[in-house]
């Protein structure tokens, strides 16, 4: 041991290893050697390499420096939107062929399994942002097909904001937080998205369904899923039929109430990625149908619409879905970055038998996701990620690059070539056939068809559509949203637009904002049309009556009676439930019959916007201690302002009452399991206009 030149001590400086040394005594398993990148053993991964005892870092340290540097680099450029998703494995399985109309394998061939990685998000906030502010949701698909990647890249909402995609920019711009203040975040409640939307007329139809209760969803595992456009499928013949896909959660689509997922992002910032995470980790994983809906040019001639509009949809009214297989979700992916985060989507990735149609917004969208991938993921090599990589043999000359990573071989990266007989062909036979298009077009221009010109009808049809408490949320989200404008002409500009979709609509909103008189009525250069109601873009009339895969709490404490807690669990685990014990302390609590039971979750952290449904069993002496607790006043009182069923026991009718909570026909008694569990299995929508009458 080297001694100090001043103390004559042995010195520590050199003998000390701090944590390691420590962490190796600790350390008695067989783990692999640590190494850098370059393979080289790492001796100490606790302490930089200094010159001497509290002497400076040296520059030698190659460890530090590659591990420091690495780390500075992990992030990439996040999406420009959709940046904050969650992702997850699965396959998808055809039950119905469409060989009739398609060459594409993986919609010919029934009870095959195609494996698939699918993205559910939010499109305004950043990759950090929250899982449930008021967005659409995004839900992209790749199937990794024996033709090549298939990817359909869709949202929750079958129309669009744009019928161009040269306005993408704009849209986007005008979304996002505001450029000089920086704020706001994931959400659309401001002045320059609403002034984009009071200009843009053409948004009005998407605006109805954002406004709607389809942003706020319960779980991304009951959210549905559109295509939007319109593509085609093209069969051995070369004969074209336009295609609309639609995917619907088995669970049934459902929503939350606009409070409710205020509060859930104040109770849990990760709830839907959370939610599907566990849901799948638990083994119920989640599926979906996949439907078409098939129409011929003939079809698409007798609508009263533009198909090729994607501010429009063919309501499965007029032109039915068909189902044609089921995709489920069942494996979370073992790294959320190298997975979730690198796969990249393309609409233009698709196999032979399926291709595009001329809805101008898609043909923009054919360019623009290649290219944002090549920023976002450094270069042209990104097919070779893991998760983008295709699934079939593939075979080209694309050489060279940012991070190219394979080893192609031998002397030809061309084609034709006489050097090597086995390098890749192109196959006229096997390859991608273009659909051919009726004739060509005589003219060009920057033209808007004049079939695209309507832009009220379906935001009419859409509103007409909704319940009566479903139209009472539109109008509640829009005054909410306009509330937040600060700039009086984009409120009254949009009220303008309301006023030509609905007289009522507008009149309820310019109340619910305050404004002494109406504004002019917009001009629409084609008066709107009064089309069929279409029930099925409804969700309460839709809503699954089940308790299959949603969560209900049990609240306990100390003495709660033992007996009926555990008839709840088995009934509620009968029919499928996620059941959660929320206790004041997250040790748990020991019931009535001495027995410990652990608890999933603390009262105060744990609110009741995170279940479907609650039901409390609590000694009297634990109610009226709780009851002077404001949050086990919240959890009642949030429950009940939700619109969801409670089970209260007397001791929780104490808490009740310090609550103010009058107990409706959405109460039961926690013994009466039978008659909770079917209560459950709705809302409480006539409760609404007693807690929120304004609406
Ligand atoms: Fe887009 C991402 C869906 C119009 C340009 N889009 C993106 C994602 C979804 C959609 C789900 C996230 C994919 C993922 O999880 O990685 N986008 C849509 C739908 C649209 C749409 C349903 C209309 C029907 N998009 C659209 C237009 C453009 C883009 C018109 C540009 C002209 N979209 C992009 C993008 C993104 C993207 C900038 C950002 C990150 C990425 O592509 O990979 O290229």
């Amino acid at each position: 041991m080297p001694k100090s030149k001043i103390t004559g001590k042995s010195s520590k400086a050199n003998t000390f290893l701090g944590n390691a040394g420590e962490l190796q005594q600790q350390s008695q398993g067989n783990h692999p050697a640590l190494t850098t990148q370059q393979g080289i053993v790492v001796p100490d991964n606790q302490n930089s390499l200094t010159s001497f005892n509290h002497g400076p870092a040296l520059l030698e340290d190659f460890i530090l420096r590659e591990k420091i540097t690495h780390f500075d680099h992990e992030r990439i450029p996040e999406r420009i939107v959709h940046a904050r998703g969650s992702g997850a494995h699965g396959y998808f399985e055809l039950s119905d062929s469409l060989a009739e109309f398609t060459t594409a394998k993986v919609l010919t061939e029934t009870g095959k399994r195609t494996p698939i990685f699918a993205r559910l998000s939010t499109v305004a906030g950043g990759a950090g942002s929250v899982d449930t502010p008021r967005d659409v949701r995004g839900f992209a698909i790749k199937f990794y097909t024996e033709q090549g990647n298939w990817d359909l890249v869709g949202n929750n909402i079958p129309v669009f904001f744009i019928q161009d995609a040269m306005k993408f920019p704009d849209l986007v711009h005008a979304v996002k937080m505001e450029p000089d203040r920086g704020f706001p975040q994931a959400a659309t409640a401001h002045d320059t998205f609403w002034d984009f939307i009071s200009l843009m007329p053409e948004s009005l139809h998407m605006i109805m369904w954002a406004m709607s209760d389809r942003t706020i969803p319960r779980s991304l595992r009951m959210v549905e899923g559109f295509g939007v456009h319109s593509f085609r499928l093209i069969n051995a013949a070369g004969e074209s039929t336009f295609v609309k896909f639609h995917w619907r959660p088995e669970l049934g689509i459902q929503s939350t109430l606009w409070d409710e997922a205020v509060k859930l992002q104040a109770a849990d910032n990760d709830f839907h990625r959370r939610d599907l995470f566990e849901s799948i980790e638990a083994g119920h994983p989640p599926a979906w149908e996949l439907s078409v809906q098939l129409f011929t040019q003939e079809d698409a001639d007798a609508l009263p619409y533009d198909h090729l509009d994607p501010t429009k949809i063919i309501p499965e009214e007029v032109i039915p879905l068909r189902k044609i297989g089921r995709f489920v979700l069942d494996r979370w992916p073992d790294n959320f970055f190298a997975e979730t985060e690198q796969v990249a989507f393309c609409p233009a990735n698709v196999p032979p038998g399926i291709d595009f149609s001329n809805d101008p917004l898609l043909q923009g969208r054919l360019f623009s996701y290649l290219d944002t991938q090549l920023s976002r993921l450094g270069g042209p090599n990104f097919t070779q990620i893991p998760i983008n990589a295709p699934q079939c043999p593939f075979a080209h000359h694309q050489r060279d690059g940012h991070m190219q990573t394979e080893v192609p071989k031998g002397r030809v990266a061309y084609e034709p070539s006489s050097l090597q007989p086995d390098s890749p062909l192109a196959s006229a036979e096997r390859g991608f056939k273009h659909f051919k298009g009726p004739t060509a077009q005589a003219s060009k221009g920057r033209i808007r068809p004049e079939s695209f010109a309507d832009h009220y009808s379906q935001a009419r049809m859409f509103y007409r559509s909704q319940s009566e408490v479903e139209q009472s949320h539109m109008v509640s989200a829009l005054v909410f949203e306009l509330s937040k404008v600060q700039t009086p002409h984009v409120r009254s500009a949009v009220v303008s637009h309301l006023l030509v979709i609905d007289k009522g609509l507008a009149q309820r909103v310019a109340k619910g904002l305050g404004l002494t008189s109406l504004p002019a009525v917009a001009k629409p250069s084609v008066n709107p049309i009064d089309l069929a109601p279409s029930p099925a873009t409804s969700i309460i009339g839709r809503m699954k009556p089940t308790l299959e895969g949603r969560s209900i709490a049990i609240l306990v404490d100390d003495d709660s009676n033992a007996e009926t807690i555990a008839a709840l669990q088995s009934a509620l685990i009968a029919e499928k439930a996620i059941v959660k014990i929320i206790a004041p302390k997250i040790e748990g609590a020991t019931l009535s019959d001495g027995k410990h039971l652990p608890a999933d979750g603390h009262l105060a952290g744990s609110p009741s916007a995170l279940f479907d449904a609650v039901a409390s069993v609590l000694p009297l002496a634990s109610g009226e201690k709780l009851s002077k607790e404001s949050a086990a006043q919240d959890w009642f009182r949030d429950a009940f302002g939700h619109l969801k069923a409670i089970a209260a026991c007397k001791g929780t009718h104490i808490i009740l009452r310090a609550a103010a909570v009058k107990p409706d026909q959405g109460f039961f008694a926690p013994e009466d399991v039978a008659d909770f569990i079917n209560g459950a299995k709705g809302r409480y929508w006539e409760r609404e206009s007693k807690v929120r009458p304004d609406i």
